[in-house]
């Protein structure tokens, strides 16, 4: 419910007060009671210095109630930012289309302002925080003009978990509202936590386009100028300019990757850009396993994962983001902090992802994809066969034969994981779920086998650190590169790239021989004529049950210098139809390639600042050269 503010009581006292109405679902406004809640002096002056600067025309303070949602998705849809989808198909279901120059993640306008630039590192674009927010107040002043400013307390995991954390966003994008109310459990049971010994990140967020009286507002306000600003030491989010996906809804990876990284370095902690899933055998046996990959890299299909495999079952924990400490048993314990899914609908469908399609059945905003001629939406990777007609992301008609895609290629849908028909009952267990083993993974056409086991925490580091991908429509720029990306992690890091490895090294310090076991798999290698040479997708369920065998000790692995390969034998391949040439190019260890890729990883390293780089990660380094140069060939 939205409750104007104007009336409140001034903040000079240690609470305040606003009135608000408890509604239940669906309830008429005029028979709705009145209540009163306290507000922590500190939010209320941060609020009355935002509100100064901005000069919004309203400020609403959402609850997070249905009639909040219905109210605003009705504004949206009246001033044209929505568009309704035809109930009988998808009720409760918006499209959004984006302006077409706010579309993606803007690394490059992405800024940590750490108080020295060593310590936002050689990986991260960096300013003084007295630089950038002198350059970003005026640009804030006046910005939410002719606009109403939201104010959305949320939680980043289950509302008063120990391993949860609070925030509040200030935004002047309905959108965002409305996206962060999936995205983040929001509203009066988080206001309610935040007091003078909480710590609470503020997020203050403008579309940047303020209105001038009488003026028409376009669907999609943005300014040209966009600044995604991090205050790491004072954990603070400032983001002007754009109000797409991660740029805007900043409880993701403004707040649980960039800011929480370094909380989580300083508390010792892991904020970690991974998905999690409950694996169980058909034995009854149940295990969790965290996995970090590079944006779209099918990290979706893989947290949503049907097993084609008789007996094994995946359930669905998180898809993205992973918060992760150790427990009182000295295990690591891992929460989801997100409450939806903010994933890329191209590719995503029914015969690749039937789990996140029947996810979406409602109640779901789709940004940026194509619109059928009955109301519903569509994009490249539903079905196999495109509509005859459709509006394209941009609403221009649109028919198979136009050449272009019909959604943008980083067209997102955003709805909560409870959805999710694969979902664990109990996801939200504030306590979290023990972790019994980390993949990483990445787009290699080449060079890195199937699945591997690192030979020690160390090595798995190492691993993590020399992850890299070709690149995606996620973020901005040209696709189809390889770039490093150590832990899925490079936009994502909140301070120097080096002392992140460091801190890996340091968890595995603390956790000593209850670290879990680490893994590296790459379901994209490909053949000399250039194509997939593993199926993938549920296929690669194969794999899990490998690393679930070697978790029990089932299977044994053939030590290379890379570390623990399969032998081809006990990798169940029954029925694939793959040859045996392909097995061993799938768990090869290919000498000369990964010489190249040492001497690849010495330069990248070399990038990272060879006077803050973890001497392990050097060592580990050697000791693949040392363990290659014995191989034969
Ligand atoms: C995402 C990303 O949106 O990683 O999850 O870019
Ligand atoms: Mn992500």
């Amino acid at each position: 419910m939205i409750v104007s503010l104007l009336e409140r009581p001034t903040h000079t006292t240690t609470t305040s007060t606003y009135p608000t109405r408890v509604d239940s679902v669906g309830s008429r406004p005029d028979r709705a009671s009145t209540t009163s809640l306290r507000i922590d002096a500190g939010l209320a002056a941060w609020i009355a210095d935002v509100t100064a600067l901005t000069q919004p025309s309203e400020v609403v303070w959402c609850d997070g109630s249905t009639a909040q949602w219905d109210q605003l998705t009705k504004l949206m849809v009246s001033q044209g930012t929505l568009i309704r989808l035809n109930p009988e198909w998808r009720p409760n279901s918006f499209l959004a289309r984006s302006d077409p120059a706010d579309v993606a993640r803007v690394e490059d306008r992405t800024f940590i302002c750490s108080n020295t630039e060593q310590d936002a590192g050689p990986t991260n674009n960096w300013r003084s925080p007295g630089d950038m927010k002198a350059e970003l107040t005026p640009l804030f002043a006046g910005s939410m003009r002719g606009r109403t400013m939201y104010v959305v307390p949320f939680s980043m995991g289950p509302v008063g978990g120990a391993l949860s954390q609070v925030g509040v966003q200030v935004t002047d994008s309905p959108y965002v509202v409305a996206s962060m109310a999936l995205m983040t459990r929001i509203g009066t049971s988080v206001l309610e936590l935040i007091s003078d010994e909480t710590p609470w990140v503020p997020a203050l967020h403008s579309v940047g386009a303020p209105l001038a009286p009488g003026a028409q507002d376009v669907a999609w306000p943005h300014n040209a100028s966009k600044y995604i600003a991090h205050f790491p030491e004072t954990r603070e989010i400032w983001s002007f300019g754009s109000g797409y996906g991660g740029n805007a809804l900043l409880g993701k990876k403004c707040f649980a990757l960039r800011i929480a990284s370094v909380m989580a370095r300083d508390e010792g902690w892991m904020a970690e850009h991974m998905l999690l899933i409950r694996v169980t055998s058909p034995e009854g046996r149940s295990y969790h396993v965290a996995a970090a990959f590079p944006s779209a890299c099918g990290k979706t299909n893989l947290a949503m994962l049907k097993p084609t495999i008789p007996g094994w079952t995946v359930e669905t924990i998180g898809d993205d983001i992973v918060w992760m400490r150790p427990g009182q048993d000295g295990r690591l314990r891992a929460i989801n902090p997100e409450r939806g899914f903010f994933g890329v609908a191209p590719g995503t469908g029914i015969e690749t992802n039937q789990t996140a399609v029947d996810t979406m059945w409602g109640n779901t905003i789709f940004t940026n994809v194509a619109l059928r001629d009955d109301g519903d939406v569509w994009w490249e990777g539903l079905t196999p066969t495109p509509p005859s007609h459709l509006l394209d992301w941009q609403g221009n008609d649109w028919t198979p034969s136009s050449g272009t895609p019909a959604a943008h290629p980083n067209a997102r849908f955003t709805v909560t994981a409870d959805q999710c028909p694969s979902i664990a009952e109990d996801w939200e267990a504030p306590e979290g779920v023990v972790i019994d083993a980390i993949l990483f993974g990445g787009r290699r056409p080449s060079t890195v086998p199937l699945v591997s086991q690192s030979k020690s925490w160390a090595h798995g580091v190492f691993v993590g650190a020399t992850m890299a991908s070709e690149t995606t429509a996620a973020a901005a720029g040209a696709v189809g590169r390889l770039r490093h990306d150590p832990f899925a992690m490079l936009p994502f890091v909140g301070y120097n790239m080096a002392d992140y490895f460091q801190h890996w090294l340091d968890m595995g310090d603390m956790l000593g021989e209850k670290a879990p076991p680490i893994f590296q798999v790459n379901w994209f290698r490909k053949d000399e004529g250039g194509s997939y040479i593993w199926p993938g997708f549920a296929e690669n369920a194969r794999v899990v049950e490998w690393i679930i065998r070697r978790l029990e000790g089932d299977v044994a692995a053939r030590q290379t210098p890379v570390g623990g390969l399969p032998l081809v034998h006990e990798l169940n391949v029954d029925g694939l139809g793959l040859s045996d040439t392909d097995v061993a190019t799938l768990t090869d260890v290919d000498k000369a390639a990964w010489l190249a890729e040492a001497d690849e990883t010495q330069a990248y390293f070399d990038t990272l600042g060879a006077n803050r780089m973890p001497a392990t990660l050097l060592t580990e380094l050697a000791r693949l050269r040392a363990g290659l140069a014995k191989l034969p060939g």
